[in-house]
């Protein structure tokens, strides 16, 4: 062969070497850059919560010390001290497996008024203006640029992964953007704006219906709710902050303390019934098998004619098999009084994409008809509202927002979408 093309022919293969290298390294160096400013905002959402707390600790205590200077005041509170448990009788064959269940009926307090559901509203769209960086500001500002460089589209689509929106949902709004002549044929700000909420609230699905299933008409009586999800992502907070909303509706609720792990599962979601003024059913012997206490609870509810039944659960694992089955044997020992009409899945919005692989196995183990997203006040990545149900095909039906008796908000599309835009 030629000399000169074999010279020819080396040359073309080191220049496509170098090339590939080339493509290897910058691809490198985009997910590196994309990691730390994941890191970063993750850093800044753990540094929000813990002084939001910090302010919530120091406002408990100020409130502590002059309720104790009020009652030294008065000499002594006239309060009852929360409802002594009652033993039921022996139930089943599932009684043979727990302990003893009982029912903790709280004192009878005056009815509150819970905060409306408007008021919750703005309260979601102001705290999603606030967090460190709403990613549809930060869509805003680059659409708004002139003349849109690919790079520019490059920020577009890394914007939508860190903030958690799922690589096949930023690709669709990416494609969508740049067909958008108001976007590309450099429109007034107003005109960007208001094709980018549009675009979002397709992603995010104005017209899903996101009620409860105990909301609508014809619902079971008693409807029966099941919380489940891992460790930590707020169940037992969630399922008090429900209670308190339908007792707000002037419904009648019942929760079970299906969290046999830990006695203090127990006493939290005991506490959260004295403060809603709901009886809760639970074991008093730790380790009882859950499936026994969500059976009473289910009896209970039945025998009093109760609206809703909300049955709180441990916090498990998505890979340890023998706790997935053992929320199977909930659902069923409690189908065995009641249908359940829904399984709510609460996820943490802080944990970003880790969330998705924990939704799909739980979904798979136990059926949810709906999300919770908690904690969505500590998130800078709302944009898993939009990836959690897209690979689910469940409606984020409530959000999180903060761990007082009425952070709990319907899930508002105009409102959330807002909220990142503002
Ligand atoms: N900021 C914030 N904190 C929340 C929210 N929901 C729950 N929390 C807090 O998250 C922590 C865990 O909440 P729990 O309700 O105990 O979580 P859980 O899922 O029941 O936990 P396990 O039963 O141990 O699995 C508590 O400190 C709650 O106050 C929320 O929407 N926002
Ligand atoms: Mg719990």
């Amino acid at each position: 062969m030629d000399t000169n093309v074999i010279i020819g022919i080396v040359a073309v293969v080191a220049i496509a070497v170098l090339l590939i290298a080339w493509g290897v390294w910058n691809d490198r160096t985009r997910k590196a850059a994309l990691k730390r400013a994941e890191d970063e905002a993750k850093a800044r959402a753990d540094a929000r919560i813990a002084a939001e707390k910090e302010a919530e600790r120091k406002a408990q205590a100020a409130v502590a010390e002059s309720a104790k200077a009020a009652e030294s005041s008065s000499g002594g509170s006239d309060e009852t001290p929360s409802g002594a448990a009652r033993h039921l009788p022996p139930e089943g064959k599932e009684e043979a497996e727990a302990a003893q269940v009982a029912v903790a009926e709280p004192a009878p307090k005056p009815a509150e008024t819970p905060e409306t559901a408007v008021s919750r509203i703005q309260r979601l769209r102001a705290k999603l203006a606030n967090s460190s960086n709403p990613f549809g500001k930060a869509l805003f500002s680059i659409l708004t640029k002139d003349n849109l460089s690919e790079s520019d589209w490059e920020d577009v689509e890394d914007t939508l992964l860190l903030a958690d929106v799922g690589a096949e949902a930023s690709e669709q709004l990416v494609d969508e953007l740049r067909k958008d002549a108001r976007i590309a044929g450099k429109a007034d700000a107003a005109e960007v704006r208001a094709s980018l909420k549009e675009k979002l609230l397709d992603l995010v699905g104005r017209d899903v219906d996101r009620r409860l299933n105990a909301d609508k008409d014809g619902a079971n009586k008693p409807s029966v709710i099941i919380m489940v999800g891992v460790n930590g992502t707020g169940k037992t907070t969630t399922a008090g902050k429900l209670a308190r909303l339908f007792v707000a509706e002037g419904k009648q609720v019942v929760m079970g303390a299906a969290d046999t792990f830990r006695a203090a599962a127990a006493d939290q979601l005991e506490t959260w019934g004295a403060k809603v003024n709901v009886p809760v059913v639970r074991s008093d012997k730790d380790g009882a098998d859950p499936a026994s206490v969500a059976f009473e609870a289910s009896a209970k509810a039945k025998e009093a004619n109760a609206d809703v039944l909300i049955i709180d659960t441990a916090g498990r694992l998505q890979n340890k098999a023998n706790l997935m089955d053992e929320l199977g044997k909930i659902r069923r020992v409690t189908e065995k009084n009641l249908p359940v009409d829904e399984v709510l899945l609460v996820l943490d919005a802080t944990t970003g994409q880790n969330g998705m692989t924990q939704a799909k196995v739980f979904a798979e183990a136990i059926g949810i008809t709906g999300v919770v997203l908690s904690k969505l006040d500590g998130s800078a990545k709302g944009g898993i509202v939009i990836s959690v149900q897209k690979e689910l095909g469940v409606p984020v039906k409530l959000v999180g927002l903060g761990e007082g008796p009425d952070d709990l908000a319907p899930f508002d599309p105009e409102g959330f979408v807002d909220g990142i835009l503002a």
